[in-house]
């Protein structure tokens, strides 16, 4: 009978770790506050964009000075916000589907506009 009562013991904290381990995940994952830090996957820095209210999202992206950077525009971003452009450094190009990808390497630190040709939509690319 003891036995029994402690197995039923084992498995209901079982389950509560579980259930723990999994509400820590996804609050973890959701908890971008409209920043993103690029991921490196090889030799790029890859960051995709989407939008959000008119204007891309996340519109705060870190990035490391000297290494290429892969942008892609998601099938969220429309319009002249395909039209992708930092003046500061040089990058100017429209991106017609998800798969056209934006490629350029910082090569130097600082904080750039980021924005669509006509400047509607815009956000921070901070280069470490
Ligand atoms: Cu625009």
């Amino acid at each position: 009978m003891k036995n029994t009562t402690m197995l039923a013991m084992m498995i209901l904290l079982i389950i509560a770790g579980g259930i723990f381990i999994i509400s820590r995940g996804s609050t973890n994952s959701d908890g971008k506050n409209g920043e993103t830090v690029a991921v490196i996957e090889g030799d790029a820095q890859k960051i995709t964009l989407g939008t959000k209210n008119l204007n891309y999202y996340p519109n705060t992206i870190k990035v490391t000075e000297g290494k290429p950077v892969e942008l892609t525009l998601d099938e969220s971003v429309t319009g002249c916000l395909r039209s992708f452009t930092i003046k500061d450094l040089g990058v100017s190009k429209y991106a017609r589907t998800p798969n056209e990808k934006i490629v350029f390497t910082p090569t130097k630190k600082g904080t750039f506009t980021f924005a669509c040709s006509m400047g509607m939509g815009f956000g921070k690319l901070i280069v470490e």
